[in-house]
């Protein structure tokens, strides 16, 4: 293993971290006073600070190394790729071997139709992608006036103007101007967060049929798509009920909206097959693609685009105006490539669905037995428990996201990465983890739990 030498002591690099690096999604006060967790190596699923502190990574980065870490032959793909062609671009009439090789390696993996790949760097330029593809192809299907896009409350699509304004984060809608004109929002099929006492099948169809109103109120001819990851992840990993996308999917289909699937974490295996629309039996007519494409080895990004789209959007839409410097980079393709090879190679989707995949779910549903755990929910490698007060019903902690935190911190201390969505913990492993593993998640995720309810009680938050 290579070991990068002349690391400086970790107080240098805090305050250089405060003095000069500006975090995503961070308090840049509240950081800078309570000092960064220096992440120094990592292999396979676990991280190291820079004191040496070991964690077992519960979220695989940031939902997205599905291969694992210290995987040398993605590294040796890239340093091959970039001794022979560092950079190109595939714009005026240019490609290079990468990028053809990994727009066909994404078709052959993808279900359907899906056969058509334009490239992006991130998840958040996909979706942007995404909202100029629904737009420009009603356009040259001399529909102009579907615009509108409709997405759900909680979703989460990316932090750009477009995607975060698709995403369902009214706190990141206040700080500045979004959402940008044409976008709706229903709401997410989230059935222990819904204040009724619907069944998770009256919960789907009435979702559905919510969408079909939201059609009705902008009228048909005004709405171009409607956009939903398969499993809301960074809301908390929301599972839908199991009638939910097939019920959307039939109100897609009568009104002539496009389906599209943001399939940015579910994607490449997470959820026990290849895609997160193939687990709750859609067809998506385009999915938003990122993460586990290069499990996070480099930035990449994609959109998949379907035949009955892409065919007549191809003949008609002359120049489209839209593409990154970087889109399809070829140590970028090389390293998804490489990635892709080593999920087919391990059986890892597999592994996900009924390897340690079924492992993992069995003995995070033995977590719900824990006081404070409302609900331990999972699907493939991907898993949430619910906090709560009181677990006879479903009703949240008063200050949502305060035990969420004390949670996630109790739980770095127990040498675990698990990530709070306000009182919902979430985990997202690689792919690869070994039952032993899941073990050690477990009965760390007991620890941190047992600790958090304790302090709970001590503070009169119950
Ligand atoms: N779609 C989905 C479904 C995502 O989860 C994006 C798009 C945007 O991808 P990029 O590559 O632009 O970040 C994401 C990203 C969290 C968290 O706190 C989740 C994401 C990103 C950052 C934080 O859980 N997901």
């Amino acid at each position: 293993m290579l070991h990068l030498a002349n690391i400086p002591p970790t107080a240098e690099i805090q305050a250089s971290d405060a003095a000069h690096h500006l975090h995503p999604f961070t308090d840049a006060k509240q950081i800078n006073a309570q000092k960064t967790r220096v992440i120094t190596r990592a292999e396979g699923v676990y991280v190291y600070e820079s004191d040496g502190t070991k964690l077992i990574d519960g979220m695989a980065g940031l939902w997205c190394v599905n291969v694992g870490y210290g995987r040398e032959r993605i590294a040796e793909a890239v340093h091959r790729q970039m001794s022979q062609l560092a950079y190109y671009n595939t714009f005026f009439q240019c490609t290079h071997p990468m990028v053809t090789e990994l727009a066909e390696k994404i078709a052959s993996v993808t279900p359907g139709t899906l056969k058509h790949v334009m490239f992006t760097n991130s998840g958040s330029e996909s979706n942007e992608t995404i909202i100029r593809i629904v737009r420009h192809y009603w356009g040259c299907m001399g529909k102009p006036a579907k615009t509108n896009i409709i997405s759900r409350k909680l979703g989460y699509h990316g932090s750009s103007m477009g995607s975060a304004s698709l995403s369902g984060m009214t706190a990141m809608h206040r700080q500045g101007g979004m959402p940008i004109p044409g976008i709706h929002h229903i709401d997410p099929p989230y059935w222990f967060g819904h204040d009724g006492e619907m069944s998770l099948e009256e919960l789907g169809l009435e979702r559905a049929k919510q969408l079909n109103t939201m059609i009705d109120w902008l009228g048909e001819d005004n709405v171009g798509a409607f956009i939903g990851e398969p499993i809301q992840g960074a809301a908390g990993v929301l599972i839908p009920p199991a009638n939910y996308w097939t019920e959307i999917q039939k109100v897609c289909r009568a009104r002539n909206v496009l389906l599209i699937a943001d399939e940015v974490i579910c994607g490449f295996g997470r959820t026990g097959k290849w895609f997160g629309s193939e687990t709750f039996g859609f067809e998506p007519d385009m999915m938003a693609l990122a993460k586990g494409l290069s499990s996070g080895y480099l930035p990449i990004g994609a959109v998949a685009v379907a035949d009955r789209v892409a065919l007549p959007f191809i003949e008609k839409s002359g120049e489209f105006y839209h593409g990154y410097t970087y889109a399809g980079h070829p140590a970028a393709c090389a390293a998804a490539l490489e990635n892709i090879k080593i999920i087919e190679e391990e059986g890892l989707v597999e592994n996900a669905a009924t390897g340690t995949g079924a492992y993992l779910r069995k003995r995070w549903a033995e977590l719900s037995d824990h006081e404070m755990v409302g609900e331990a929910r999972s699907v493939g490698m991907i898993g949430a428990l619910e906090l709560v007060p009181n677990k006879k019903s479903r009703k949240r902690f008063a200050d949502e996201g305060k035990v969420g935190t004390m949670c996630r911190n109790n739980s770095v201390k127990a040498g675990l990465v698990m990530r709070a969505c306000w009182d919902r913990m979430v985990i997202s492993p690689p792919l690869n983890i070994a039952e032993h593993e899941i073990d050690e998640i477990v009965s760390k995720a007991k620890v941190a739990l047992d600790a958090t309810w304790k302090q709970v009680k001590a503070e009169g938050l119950v």
